[in-house]
């Protein structure tokens, strides 16, 4: 008896070593993969990608460890998607208005179609996204998607009405920036990353983007100045490189996948909280002036988009896309995610 006893102890110990061990190397070697992002490290973006990584961290319980490159420290703004593909980065997080003519579907969410907010746009996309599965993402594993907050133009001069945009050299870039040029403005287009410079220079007098950017990148220190038009959201996208998706074991794609959709709802709450946090923080340390445009007169301005939708059907029938009802099923979730 006290010999079986002795055996079962001895196998129990061993089968608890192994179980010891192999629970030690897992917990020692976690999945790691990198995640490239192009702005600093306090933008929008960035503060999502964090999120994102303890999130993900946490709920594998340790078995994925993501580090994460701010800055374009490992891709920029414009090598975002290629590098992905490529397996420079394993995640990359992308601003689809860089590359307008490559994200012909989902850069629908930049048309003028009065969404109100960067959660209203976000929930949106997701949908839209996901209902049509475009082409252009077929190369990557899509982890989330989401908007910024409706744009506005930040100006070094005062801005109050059609008259005084003509010709001012303001800088977008992608759908944002048809919406300027429609308007009589001078658009120059360049990514946000590069806009501080362009600023100092003189280059520009101001931008068009969610005024969260007065705050994150400091343009209230130039820009006195905002002008809410709130017309056009830009669109991004935080996508895998396909080989690095095909390996993971399924309980991390499930968590990853279970997540897609709340990080859109959680970035787009965080953005248009920001937003006012940012405008608060203008006024009393830049003495920011915010200008309101009188309704009937805001009206006229967003009016002078409707080429831009015209435009785009153009476009994306261009490329046998059935653009007319793509466009009406969008309007559809802008009104769906209105309140
Ligand atoms: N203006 C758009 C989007 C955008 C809004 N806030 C930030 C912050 C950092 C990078 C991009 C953006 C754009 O330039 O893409």
């Amino acid at each position: 008896m006290k010999k079986i006893l002795t055996v079962s102890s001895l196998l129990a110990i061993v089968v608890g070593l192994q179980l010891l061990i192999s629970g030690g190397i897992q917990a020692a070697e976690p999945i790691k993969l990198t995640y490239a992002n192009f702005p600093p490290a306090n933008t929008f973006p960035c503060v999502q990608m964090e999120r994102w990584k303890q999130e993900v961290e946490k709920r594998t319980n340790g078995k994925v460890s993501i580090q994460t490159f701010p800055g374009g420290t490992l891709l920029d703004a414009k090598n975002m998607m290629d590098g992905v593909i490529a397996g420079q980065a394993n995640i990359g997080c992308l601003s689809m208005s860089y590359q307008p003519g490559r994200f012909i579907v989902t850069n629908a969410l930049s048309l003028s179609l009065n969404i109100k907010s960067a959660l209203q746009g976000s929930l949106t996309l997701w949908d839209f996204y996901n209902k049509y599965k475009p082409e252009e993402f077929s190369k990557v594993k899509v982890l989330t998607m989401f908007t910024t907050a409706p744009s506005n133009i930040m100006s070094t001069i005062p801005i109050k009405s059609l008259n005084d945009l003509k010709g001012v050299p303001l800088r977008a870039s992608g759908g944002a920036g048809d919406i300027l040029k429609l308007w009589g403005a001078n658009m120059v287009g360049m990514p946000m990353t590069d806009t501080p410079e362009a600023l100092q220079k003189g280059v520009v007098k101001g931008l068009f983007s969610s005024l969260e950017v007065l705050m994150d990148f400091k343009f209230a220190e130039q820009c006195k100045y905002a002008t809410i038009t709130n017309a056009g959201v830009y669109p991004f996208a935080v996508v895998m490189n396909m080989e690095t998706w095909n390996k993971l074991p399924d309980d991390v794609k499930k968590v990853m996948d279970d997540m897609a959709r709340e990080q859109a709802e959680w970035t787009g709450k965080y953005m248009d909280d920001h937003v006012l946090e940012s405008i608060e923080w203008s006024k009393k340390n830049h003495g920011l002036q915010v200008i309101e445009i009188p309704p009937e007169e805001l009206k006229k301005w967003h009016d002078l988009l409707e080429p831009i939708n015209n435009k785009w059907i153009e476009d994306a029938k261009a490329k046998g896309l059935p653009a007319e009802k793509m466009l009406a099923d969008l309007k559809e979730l802008v009104k769906k995610y209105e309140k």
